[in-house]
């Protein structure tokens, strides 16, 4: 994209107007052309936004709170987006038609802006895609940015990252599965949500994830347990205050710092890897790569040894 291009789209986009804002986003998403200069216009105006994450096993109702949670964030926010990172399903996907008809009207609100990430090829590709739209849409004026992401592996781990305070949302009668929520995901949990309140069971269920974050190690945060219904709207208000709370402590602990720091030095290492990886293999050369390779081939050279040449040039 040419320089004017770029910064014509961008005042288009804080202005609010959404096809220039969706558009920006895939710039900056895909690191097409323009994306660099973008960011660097930007980023100056990131770290104002409210950032949630809701991340929790599939079918638990992330994408119901998800949209409740942006229509209770537009009451009091102009703007409002929804980043839904979650690979295996589509943003509608489980939903019933309900669902559907209350998330077109999300759509169809000026206010609220609503991304799906497409999943990457590589490792750790999804978390700093996801990095960079949050710092887009924060940069952009957006007030409260909804991150679902699917919480079972280390790559979503590494995408919830970004965020400033971590939902995890649970279901009742979930049992042996509750222990199956990796111990790391519990840990990176500032809020723990039983949803599904409606049905039976989610009293025991809380019980049960009280006794294992009083096993799991003391932390200056006392995590809350919040019981909700996405679809009823049972307990929406006491979510949106145990996370308002989280982030007033957070702001205040230094927690909210640190964790902006650690978000910088992946995006940064990241970044840096990938030069130093550029700039080797320009040093290197394909045709020696390609000749070293070979010799490793035919075991007429080891492969520590190959490296070893390689880099003495
Ligand atoms: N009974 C009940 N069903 C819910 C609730 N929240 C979501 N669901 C349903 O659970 C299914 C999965 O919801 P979805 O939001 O797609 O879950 P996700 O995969 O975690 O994003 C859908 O059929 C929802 O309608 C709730 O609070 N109570
Ligand atoms: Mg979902």
């Amino acid at each position: 994209m040419a320089a004017t291009a770029t910064v014509d789209l961008l005042a288009r986009a804080r202005g609010g107007d959404k096809r220039s804002i969706a558009r920006l986003v895939s710039v900056v998403e895909n690191d097409e052309p323009g994306a660099a200069e973008a960011m660097r216009a930007l980023y100056p105006q990131t770290g104002r936004a409210q950032i949630v994450g809701i991340t929790g096993p599939p079918g638990g109702g992330k994408s119901t709170l998800v949209n409740r949670l942006a229509g209770t964030y537009r009451e009091r926010a102009s703007r409002v987006a929804i980043v839904a990172v979650d690979p295996s399903s589509p943003f509608t996907g489980g939903a019933i038609l309900g669902d559907r008809i209350r998330m077109r009207e999300r759509f169809l609100d000026e206010g609220i802006f609503i991304r799906s990430m497409a999943s990457r090829g590589h490792a750790g590709g999804l978390a700093r895609a996801t990095a960079r739209v949050v710092n887009v849409l924060d940069a952009l004026g957006t007030d409260v940015i909804l991150v679902e992401t699917v919480g079972v592996g280390q790559e979503e781990v590494d995408v919830i990252r970004v965020v400033d305070t971590v939902c995890l949302v649970t279901v009742p009668g979930l049992g042996d599965d509750i222990q199956a929520i990796k111990a790391g995901v519990l840990e990176i949990a500032d809020v723990l949500v039983v949803n599904k309140a409606d049905r039976p069971g989610a009293d025991e269920t809380a019980r049960d994830l009280a006794q294992m974050l009083s096993l799991a190690k003391d932390r200056p945060w006392k995590t809350p347990i919040v019981r909700t219904s996405a679809q009823s709207g049972d307990g929406l208000p006491q979510l949106v205050d145990a996370i308002d709370k989280h982030r007033a402590w957070s702001r205040e602990s230094g927690e909210y710092l640190e964790r902006r720091r650690a978000a910088a030095r992946s995006e940064v290492e990241a970044l840096l890897q990938e030069a130093l990886l550029r700039e080797l293999a320009g040093r290197v050369g394909e045709s020696r790569l390609a000749a070293a390779v070979a010799r490793v081939a035919e075991r007429s050279l080891d492969p520590y040894a190959a490296v070893e040449e390689l880099l003495r040039g």
